[in-house]
């Protein structure tokens, strides 16, 4: 059986700032950046709980979490401490299974099928792992576990804070059924409105309408895929990237954007740069991985397996694919990578490594 967990660290880097002074706790804080900005406080990255209470929220301005709450703390960014400690908590991650998938600084999937027969079993392994990090690095976090990607996140997000779910297949329909719309993977607030406007409320509504309905107004690819996970189903698998020996190149962009035509020609050339090296060392290569990362630090990664091959319109051709199915049009793209794993030698070196034995 399919069980995969989510990993979540709670309000992490505030999490961080009461790791290392503990009065906060008790206090109203946020953590914010771009201060140097003048005549700005900053734009708030995450806050504790006690601040959620006033309606604070990341991405709102400082100006504004003051108005909300006028005892509001305000903490510049660290994000060297914060890398370090999201390097803690992964490694801990990594000893309990191998199939990791990191999809932020704080977050990732963690593949357990193979470590347990049962959801009972499931769950006490998920509890083990979320004790275990909690005991080590006395940060807070939450998890979910169910049969796929999709269940394991929004199981997660019903946990949260300190919170740990299983979610059985058998559940998700009814699980979901409930929830708004907006609370769906995938929904931001643009296609909250467009299914708004078509009377879909809830994920329950969502997953009885027409799949073609969906498709014609949201498109091919969004409609199907949130018809989809309106209905559990999720087929994507946990892409690790440490698994394998991989070769990739990340770039980072002159400026936020989302326009998807900005970023093509940067695809174009981490796909040739990808392929040269591949090229020095004879490899071929069968798993081609898009990795997007938004301006709220969010990775995501989606991959495609295809038959060995080492040529560049192989690559550049199915990054695009990939990227412009999966880009997230709502969210400003900061930074956009190119990786080939499932590496094999071509056959002429094969043969001459044969004939040296
Ligand atoms: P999240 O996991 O989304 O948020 P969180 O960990 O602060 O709170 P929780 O998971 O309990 O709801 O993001 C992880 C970190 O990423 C967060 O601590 C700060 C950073 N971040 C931003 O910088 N900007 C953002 O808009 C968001 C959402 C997060
Ligand atoms: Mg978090």
């Amino acid at each position: 059986m399919k069980i995969i967990c989510l990993l979540d660290m709670d309000y992490f880097f505030a999490a961080c700032e009461e790791l290392r002074k503990p009065e906060l706790k008790e206090k109203s804080i946020a953590v914010v950046t771009d201060t140097s900005r003048e005549g700005s406080k900053g734009v708030i990255m995450t806050c504790n709980y006690n601040a959620r209470k006033f309606g604070i929220r990341s991405g709102m301005p400082a100006s504004i979490g003051l108005n909300l709450c006028k005892e509001l703390l305000l903490i510049k960014e660290d994000f060297k401490f914060y890398e370090e400690k999201s390097h803690e908590v992964f490694e801990i991650v990594r000893s309990f299974s191998s199939k990791v998938e990191q999809v932020s600084v704080d977050e990732a999937y963690i593949d357990i099928s193979d470590k347990v027969s049962s959801y009972e079993e499931a769950l006490s392994y998920a509890k083990h792992i979320k004790e275990t990090i909690t005991s080590k690095t006395k940060l807070p976090c939450s998890i979910g576990v169910s049969v796929n990607k999709l269940m394991a996140k929004m199981a997660c997000d019903a946990a949260k804070p300190n919170g740990l779910k299983l979610v059985k297949q058998e559940e998700a329909k009814e699980f979901l059924s409930k929830l708004p719309v907006s609370k769906l993977y995938g929904v931001g607030e643009k296609t909250k409105e467009r299914l708004e406007a078509m009377n879909i409320k809830t994920v329950g509504e969502l997953a009885s309408t027409n799949k073609m309905l969906l498709m014609e107004h949201l498109g091919n690819s969004m409609g199907l895929e949130l018809y989809n996970y309106a209905n559990g189903i999720d087929e994507s698998e946990v892409i690790t990237e440490y698994e394998t020996k991989s070769i990739g190149r990340e770039r980072t962009l002159k400026k936020d954007t989302t326009n998807e035509e900005d970023v093509i020609p940067i695809i174009k050339e981490l796909s040739k740069e990808v392929i040269e090296e591949a090229k020095k060392e004879e490899y071929l290569f069968k798993i081609i991985t898009v990795k997007m990362r938004y301006n709220d630090f969010s990775d995501h990664l989606k991959s495609k397996t295809i038959k060995p091959s080492n040529n560049i319109e192989d690559l550049q051709k199915i990054a695009i694919e990939l990227f412009k199915r999966y880009i997230n049009k709502e969210k400003p793209l900061r930074k956009v990578g190119v990786r080939i794993s499932g590496l094999s030698k071509s056959t002429k070196q094969k043969g001459l490594g044969m004939f040296m034995r």
